[in-house]
């Protein structure tokens, strides 16, 4: 695109915005608060790299799809990252999971990672200038395939994973450390039943027993920032999944941590955006999944759909950006990762920009009114308003390739990088 067509645009975006009451130059200044932690696991399937040629076994994680190009090794998933992260306006941070170490060769087990295992993501990191955000992985392994982790009845195998998760809070703390921005350390497990299970209290008083135990060790929250995720169900675990929403919401509140709420996680018809709010009122901060459900699947690429924007929408009418952390998490197999990551992240991007301009005030003094067909209009109104251009102009200030045009880079780096691997 043109770099005089995006100024002309933008100049009649900003004069239409103006006559609504919203300052455009604002809310794109504003998007500088909008740091949103790319999930590493989408270069690669969530395979890890804890042995040569990982791929995923079981634990409720289901990749599907075989395009060509996946990353095959720590090298390649930074290259990939990097130019991702060349194609995307603003400043963004990583989110790596705990089979991501860098183990050369070594077999190390989920109960014995330390910190020299992730220095080179430290390093790495700090010189890209972005902050990371770390999770335990309790999946993908042995001893989560039958179907309990911390909420296990087999004190062996609970036990491993305390040590599991206890290890990576320390690592996560020290990632905060020495990057001078809080790690935010997410746990999510799989555990839950297919079938109708019995002893639902049981496993829950464990999984309470296992995260007061992990939570024993405090960090300074300039370091690390625990949280809990929640969901309703998962493949393997219909009928009951141990930490549910009550059970984490319960946890969370109790103990002063973030609870981190993944759009895929719930009834289809529940929206967390509605639950933001709530959620604020009680808890100093959230974590954020953002993610795209497809009937019973939670983790297809986000797009600019209403989901989405409500999500954005809440936060921004909260004024809540300095208290909620916002992650991706979705994986599909099926298309160009990169592609995959850049269209997503955007798509969340355009979700904050276009919340950021709502005249909410004026929305708000509609509807105090009870004038709830000029909120109405108004709020379709902003669908047509010109914000690709604003978006645009974003992109333009921050020198990376402004509406679809970051494609033909996708399709070359495909070409010179991807289909070789
Ligand atoms: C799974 C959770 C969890 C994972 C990642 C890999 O249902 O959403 O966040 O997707 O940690
Ligand atoms: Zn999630």
């Amino acid at each position: 695109m043109k770099k005089e067509f995006i100024q002309r645009a933008y100049e009649l975006a900003k004069e239409q915005y103006a006559a609504i009451g919203i300052d455009t130059d604002k809310a794109i200044a504003q998007m500088k608060s909008v740091n949103i932690s790319l999930h590493c696991w989408q270069t690669d399937d969530v395979g890890g790299f804890e042995r040569p040629d990982s791929t995923l076994g079981g634990g409720g994680i289901q990749v599907t799809g075989n395009y060509p190009g996946k990353a095959r090794s720590i090298a390649e998933m930074r290259r990939d990252l990097e130019k991702v992260m060349s194609l995307l306006p603003g400043k963004q941070r990583l989110n790596l999971h705990a089979i991501y170490g860098e183990f050369n060769g070594e077999l190390v087990d989920r109960d014995q990672i330390e910190l020299n295992h992730f220095e080179g993501w430290i390093q790495w990191a700090k010189n890209l200038g972005i902050g990371l955000d770390f999770n335990a992985s309790c999946f993908s392994h042995s001893k989560a395939n039958d179907g309990f982790t911390l909420s296990s009845k087999d004190e062996s195998i609970r036990k491993f994973w305390v040590d599991h998760v206890k290890r990576c809070r320390l690592i996560a703390a020290e990632m905060g450390k020495q990057l001078g921005t809080p790690c935010v350390h997410n746990l999510w497990i799989p555990d839950g039943s297919k079938d109708m299970p019995v002893d639902r209290g049981g496993h829950r008083a464990i999984l309470k027993k296992s995260l007061d135990e992990i939570m024993e060790v405090s960090y300074p929250k300039e370091f690390l920032k625990d949280a809990v995720e929640c969901k309703l169900f998962g493949i393997g675990s219909e009928a009951m999944v141990v930490g549910s929403h009550e059970f984490y919401l319960g946890y969370a509140l109790k103990n002063n941590i973030l609870l981190c709420l993944d759009n895929g996680h719930f009834h289809p018809t529940e929206q967390i955006g509605d639950k933001i709010s709530s959620c604020l009122l009680y808890l100093d901060e959230l974590l954020l999944h953002l993610t795209r459900g497809v009937r019973w699947d939670s983790d297809h690429v986000v797009t600019f759909n209403e989901e989405i924007i409500l999500i954005a929408q809440e936060v921004i009418r909260c004024k809540a950006l300095d208290r909620v952390n916002i992650g991706l998490d979705y994986f599909d197999g099926s298309l160009n990762r990169i592609g995959a990551y850049v269209v997503g992240t955007r798509a969340a991007q355009q979700a904050f920009l276009f919340a950021l301009l709502e005249p909410t005030e004026k929305l708000k003094s509609y509807e105090e009114r009870g004038k709830n067909f000029e909120r109405l209009a108004y709020l379709e109104g902003m669908k047509t308003m010109p914000f690709g251009a604003v978006y645009d102009y974003y992109c333009l200030e921050n020198q990376v390739p402004a509406g679809i045009d970051y494609i033909s880079e996708i399709q070359q780096y495909e070409s010179d990088v991807l289909s070789k691997r």
